[in-house]
């Protein structure tokens, strides 16, 4: 049985990743800074799928709180197939020349930093194993930057680079590396952005239907059931009214 490391599964795309792994088959460690939806989503899936979960609450820009929880792993849970890198946030959207510093550091922190912390980690007990996958969660934001968005795109920029860089680097050793690049997905992430104005969170999925968490989950499985020697490099998934990060059709 395979054992998937799901970030950021307490909403979204973690959340409907992690649940939908489990109901193919796969063991999960979900990980996030809420512990009490880790708590709840462990008994979901525990109860649904009859399937082990473990749960490691810990902060990600914290390199030593996620080096302690990986390597601290039961020994029955060290060996890890698939890492799902998902944790991630926009916080704010602003013109660079206003941009809050702490919203900066927060996304480069998270999306870039946090990301390389818990990569590193997981893949050098991939390369003991022999094995393993490893899917970053990117943007159309990390190949083309919109107004406003510049810090955001740019950390997902360096999320597309990173991706390119942990292929190549870890195509000797087997180790299967896929990019997912979602565009407007209705989740958290616009609560989060607009720091729980709701009405704001609202306006970017008006007039069209968004992708939902689960189209990227099914997406994410797609990549992870591959047979041995193929490998999904980059893929990029958005709504059928939505063609770039500039062109949205709004009814
Ligand atoms: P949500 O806000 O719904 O979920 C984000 C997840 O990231 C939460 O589980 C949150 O957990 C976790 N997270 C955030 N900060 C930290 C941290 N410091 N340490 C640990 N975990 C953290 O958003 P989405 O599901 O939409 O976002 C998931 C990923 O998808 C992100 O990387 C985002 O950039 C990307 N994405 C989203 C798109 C969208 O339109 N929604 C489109 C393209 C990409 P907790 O708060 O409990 O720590
Ligand atoms: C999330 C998609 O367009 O809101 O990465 O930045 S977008």
């Amino acid at each position: 049985m395979k054992t998937a490391l799901v970030t950021g599964a307490t909403a979204g795309i973690g959340r409907s990743t992690a649940l939908l792994l489990a109901k193919n088959g796969y063991r999960i460690i979900i990980a996030g800074r809420r512990n009490d939806r880790l708590q709840e989503l462990k008994k979901e899936v525990e109860q649904a799928h009859k399937q082990s979960v473990f749960t490691l609450n810990f902060d990600i820009r914290n390199r030593e709180d996620v080096e302690k929880a990986i390597t601290r792993l039961p020994t029955e849970w060290q060996t890890i197939d698939v890492l799902v890198n998902n944790a991630g946030l926009a916080a704010g959207l602003k013109p660079i020349q206003s941009g809050l510093v702490a919203d900066w550091e927060q996304m480069i922190d998270t999306n870039v930093k946090g990301l390389l912390y818990i990569s590193q980690i997981v893949i050098n007990k991939m390369i003991e194993n022999g094995s393993g996958h490893v899917v970053n969660i990117g943007s159309t934001a990390g190949v083309q930057a919109y107004e406003n968005g510049n810090v955001y795109c740019a950390t997902k920029h360096a999320v597309h680079a990173l991706s390119q860089g942990m292929r190549i680097d870890l195509l000797k050793h087997g180790i299967k590396v896929t990019e997912i690049r979602p565009g407007l997905a209705e989740t958290e992430f616009s609560l989060v952005r607009f720091k729980g104005d709701a009405d704001s969170a609202k306006k970017p999925y008006l007039g069209l239907v968004p992708l939902s968490p689960d189209d990227i989950a099914e997406t994410i499985l797609f990549a992870v059931t591959r047979p041995p020697h193929v490998n999904i490099n980059d893929l990029e998934i958005t709504p059928t009214a939505q063609a770039s990060s500039y062109y949205v059709f709004r009814q």
